[in-house]
């Protein structure tokens, strides 16, 4: 028998701030270099600049990038860039014992050790956030005076210009739009350093080099012109960051990099019961992936990717993140507005990560309100107010016009809505999401239209389902329900009650819903013809099922009768399909209270794959070696989308009351976590026994009522509690 209130209830006053936990270490490693870009280099990176790193012993490989090297312009497509390369020979052959790759997702810190003539070595490589480079350290630890190297960085353009200097390389150049430049400089210790004509840097028996890497482009996404700065500005920016970060010690560059990544890594931990196998990860995912251990490094894994693509700019993390080799990437590598950059920021406020949204957030809001954007023309050419989108979208907010999307301008908007739930952040509700929210609503106030008693959204479409268009698409009502809903609640937090939102209210109530339940039992994915909405439809995108999740709307109405129909939908596109769909299914299975099913699709992603050309098939996703996500190809979306899945199991917090352990799985019958966030401004820790909590503390941000339900449990128990108190439940 489930075990249920009365519980012991202590309520500790403290007024305190949830404590940072130390994560077991967590990491990725290979006895073997890189030798595929896609399937197996590790992925470095400090928010917008970051690099793969093959970890090569003869010649070692550093690709790099920066967010903003995009060729294109509003007006022209363009294509996100390899920024360059950076080849480092080692004057010792490839013959070593002890070889080890290594990425510590704990410290945000890659490495490469061995031995080569009775000589260690090790380099270490990061990107900082707060030093703004990417800093690589060569060292021999016990020899000094054994390290020779040959530096040499490349520009992955023809027509950019490269110059040199004793201890540096430099890369610069001008694309469509924006220019580019990339630094290099190599700091030794001990021994001698020189340069030739050919611009590579050579370095002779030192005892230590580091090695600092700065680069970026003049992009403003603040300014309509997106030119922030002249070329020479640009190059005196990154002149002066390559300086500063040369006057530092190496020590204190690792200091301030290992502070500013840790608290935020460590503001969450999960521990599944099941210590690390002593396996490198490539085997690990061949041979335990049935285990407990990779489902917790997936987790973190996500998270690590989060904050090292998506700090320090308003502009959000693209297709790939931002690691990409080609100039020629798939589909741009672009910001895709039907599921994939939604997906990227899926894990970003419940996994205790709420900064690394701002970067889309404040991106949605000065696209979406900015006069004359390429957004707004797009609203206003239909004779709309407001702001709208299409699929896709360079950093310019060029839009290919490949299909349209509409109601993408409601599911960003979701995203404004949710960092507020979760962060009770009420200036920044006013400020910033309340009038992007509004202006959406403008644009679907204008474009609905009466239609036997309810209001729907003329000429939409299901993506992505050939070319079939008609009135009333559930993922369009489902969208623009949400818009409503979220707008209607916003204007209460902030006492607006103008005839905008008396408009709004009239046409909310008479807005359908988008869901029913059609002929098969399914939640229907088109209102009026059923021609493409059959059992045997396995198409990847689940478009029909966003009420049920990242929406609430399904499950808010608490119908068993539409629970069973999201099932019986959910079942008919099965459980394979490319990276994002597996992951978007774990999450909806998890909504759905199935913990077992959501397993077995937490599974189903990380299916090791080897595929790296475009693939639509449902088979071929899943993962390569370093853990990237493989739609095929590398999509990043599905590493955030599983790290969101995950979470989602382990509590909700959409419908009003923190659930804990919602969607348990059987194989996850005991164990912890400390950190995850839930709507309120709460903070909790669980622990659970036996699939049962047994202890669990609530940190309330603002002293909102928290209520807390668990499955079995007869009734809610709901806490008061005030700013930065504490409390702590034992079942
Ligand atoms: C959408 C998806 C594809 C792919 C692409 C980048 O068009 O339908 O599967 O993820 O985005």
């Amino acid at each position: 028998m489930k075990k249920v209130f009365p519980l012991a209830f202590v309520c500790v006053c403290l007024i305190s701030c949830p404590s940072h936990g130390e994560n077991f270490p967590m990491k990725l490693w290979y006895n073997t270099p890189a030798e595929n870009w896609m399937r197996q280099a590790l992925p470095i990176g400090n928010g917008n600049l970051g690099a793969m790193f093959f970890g090569g012993i003869e010649q070692e490989h550093i690709q790099f990038n920066e967010k903003t090297v995009w060729t294109g312009s509003s007006a022209l497509r363009g294509s996100y860039q390899n920024f360059g390369d950076l080849y480092i020979d080692m004057s010792h052959d490839s013959s070593v014992t002890g070889y080890r790759r290594e990425l510590s997702i704990s410290n945000a810190l890659g490495s490469v050790s061995y031995k080569a003539d009775g000589v260690s070595y090790l380099r270490e490589y990061f990107a900082s956030f707060p030093d703004k480079v990417i800093v690589m350290r060569f060292t021999t630890p016990g020899s000094r005076g054994k390290l020779s190297m040959t530096l040499d960085l490349t520009d992955a353009h023809t027509g950019g210009k490269k110059t040199s200097a004793e201890n540096a390389i430099g890369i610069s150049g001008t694309f469509d739009l924006l220019s580019y430049d990339a630094r290099l400089r190599v700091v030794h210790e001990g021994g001698s350093l020189s340069s030739d004509a050919a611009d590579k840097v050579f370095v002779e028996n030192a005892d230590a080099v580091t090695v600092l890497l700065a680069g970026g482009t003049n992009f403003n996404i603040h300014n309509d012109t997106y030119i922030g700065e002249t070329a020479d500005a640009l190059a005196l920016r990154m002149q002066s960051a390559i300086n500063a970060a040369a006057e530092k010690s190496y020590d204190e560059l690792k200091k301030n990099h290992l502070e500013d990544y840790r608290p935020r890594y460590n503001r969450v931990t999960l521990d599944l019961k099941e210590p690390a196998p002593d396996v490198p990860t490539d085997t690990l995912i061949r041979s335990h992936v049935g285990g407990n251990y990779i489902d917790m490094l997936y987790f973190q894994y996500g998270r690590y990717l989060m904050l090292a693509s998506s700090r320090g700019m308003d502009l959000p993390n693209n297709l790939q993140g931002l690691w990409n080799n080609d100039n020629a990437p798939p589909w741009q590598s672009d910001i895709h507005s039907d599921i994939n950059i939604q997906m990227n920021y899926w894990p970003a406020e419940v996994t205790n990560l709420s900064e690394c949204h701002l970067p889309f957030l404040n991106y949605i809001a000065t696209e979406a309100l900015r006069d004359g954007g390429n957004w707004r023309s797009s609203a206003s050419s239909l004779g709309n107010r407001g702001w709208t989108l299409g699929i896709e979208t360079n950093i310019f907010a060029h839009d290919t016009k490949w299909e349209t999307n509409r109601p993408a301008n409601a599911w960003y908007c979701m995203h404004l809505w949710q960092h507020y739930a979760y962060t009770n952040d009420e200036t920044f509700l006013r400020q910033t999401a309340y009038p992007v929210m509004k202006s959406a609503c403008e644009f679907w106030l204008d474009r609905i239209r009466l239609n036997n008693g309810t209001w729907e959204a003329p000429d939409e479409w299901s993506p992505e389902q050939q070319g079939l268009r008609q009135s009333g698409v559930p993922y369009a009502q489902q969208l623009i329900w949400d818009l409503f809903d979220k707008t209607i609640k916003a204007a209460e937090v902030l006492n607006i009650n103008d005839s905008f939102i008396t408009d709004l209210k009239t046409k909310f109530t008479g807005l359908d819903n988008g869901l029913a339940v059609g002929f098969w039992g399914q939640i229907k994915e088109w209102k009026y013809a059923n021609s493409m909405d059959t059992a045997g439809n396995d198409h990847r995108h689940l478009s029909h099922l966003v009420a049920l999740y990242p929406g609430d709307g399904l499950t808010a109405l608490n119908d068993e009768r539409l629970k069973t129909a999201a099932k019986v939908s959910l079942n008919g596109r099965g459980d394979t399909g490319t990276g994002w769909s597996r992951a978007w299914k774990i999450a909806l299975w998890a909504r759905l209270l199935d913990g077992d099913h959501a397993r077995a699709l937490l599974k189903a992603a990380m299916n090791l794959t080897t595929v790296t050309d475009v693939s639509m098939s449902n088979n071929d996703g899943g993962l390569y070696e370093n853990m990237l996500d493989a739609h095929p190809p590398f999509q990043i979306d599905g590493n955030f989308g599983a790290a969101a899945g995950i979470a989602e199991m382990l509590i909700q917090s959409h419908l009003g009351y923190i659930n804990l352990l919602p969607a348990l799985p059987s194989a996850w019958s005991s164990g912890s976590f400390r950190g995850l966030r839930a709507q309120g401004n709460f903070t909790i820790d669980l622990t659970w026994q036996n699939s049962q909590p047994v202890r669990c503390t609530i940190y309330s941000g603002s002293g909102n009522d928290c209520i807390i339900h668990y499955p079995g449990m007869t009734e809610p128990k709901v806490i008061e509690t005030v700013p930065g108190g504490q409390y702590t439940l034992t079942f």
